[in-house]
């Protein structure tokens, strides 16, 4: 399996393709990271130094892929954080031209807005080109639960809601939803809960809330959940492994007093997930 991966590149801690590129070659699959900025950290430090590559630069390093008779082996586009409008158009021109060389490539969008807690904290610009076109370019997304509510103009709470929303989001074009950050008023104290949604049906998965938050750990949800995806052909599945694989990694990462996210000491539990937490359909 392959997947080409446009992200952020970080030398220090993991955010970007510097948290998805490891867990999905542990789980064997061959990653052609794109970089679209070349950061020493990430910014939630408040301090970085490093270059934001011109999108032209990020479309040559693309284009020289597709000069290598690559992109009928690509089994999917996965993106993140997009740091502008002009690197939308150069994912978008890309997926357009992995499907034309495979047509069952799928595109995997991550659409990074921001977060309950601290609202949206992308330029103003990103919420409409992923609403108006990223989106409905894509296969698989995997909103949080408060992106999913910024990308439909919807304010999600319960479960119901939450349904509804991603209804929503499906009409927009994505065949399969993964919500992550599920958080409804009527859940169990200390659990949150992610939900993958397909046209055969719903699933989701409860899990602890742990005491933390760490830069990075989306980018690592949606790879594996991409990858899961792709070598299982079900949602519920790719929920359950993916949802013990992050519960550990971010369990590790909070043990361990470290600020980054313990990716190589948690690679155990990325190639062999636990399977610790009953997926249950919806
Ligand atoms: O996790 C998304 C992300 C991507 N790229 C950069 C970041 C972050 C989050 O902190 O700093 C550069």
């Amino acid at each position: 399996m392959s997947i080409l991966s446009i992200q952020s590149s970080v030398a220090y801690g993991h955010v970007g393709n510097s948290a998805a590129v490891f867990p999905l070659q542990r789980l064997g699959v061959e990653v052609w990271p794109v970089y679209t900025v070349h950061f020493s950290n990430h910014t939630g430090y408040g301090q970085w130094r490093g270059p934001l590559l011109p999108a032209s630069d990020v479309r040559e390093v693309i284009t020289g892929i597709e000069e290598r008779g690559a992109f009928p082996g690509v089994d999917a586009v996965l993106s993140g954080y997009q740091g502008g409008e002009d690197i939308g158009d150069v994912i978008l021109d890309a997926v357009a031209r992995v499907k034309k060389a495979n047509p069952d490539a799928i595109y995997a969008c991550d659409p990074v807005m921001g977060n309950a807690k601290s609202g949206c904290f992308v330029h103003p610009a990103i919420p409409v080109l992923l609403r108006e076109r990223v989106v409905p370019a894509a296969d698989l997304i995997t909103p949080n639960q408060f992106e999913l509510g910024f990308l439909t103009e919807t304010e999600p709470e319960t479960l119901e809601d939450t349904l509804d929303s991603v209804d929503k989001a499906r009409a927009m074009g994505p065949q399969t939803v993964l919500v992550t950050s599920v958080l409804r008023p009527d859940r169990p104290e200390d659990t949150i809960e992610m939900l993958a949604v397909n046209g055969d049906g719903a699933w989701i998965v409860q899990t602890p809330q742990l005491p933390m938050k760490a830069n990075g750990s989306g980018d690592v949800t949606a790879a594996l959940f991409t990858a899961h995806l792709l070598s299982t052909g079900s949602p519920a599945e790719a929920l359950g492994r993916t949802a013990s694989s992050v519960f550990d990694l971010l369990g590790n990462t909070l043990e361990s007093g470290e600020r980054e996210l313990q990716l190589v000491q948690s690679q155990e539990s990325i190639a062999h997930p636990k399977m610790q937490f009953e997926v249950t359909q919806v």
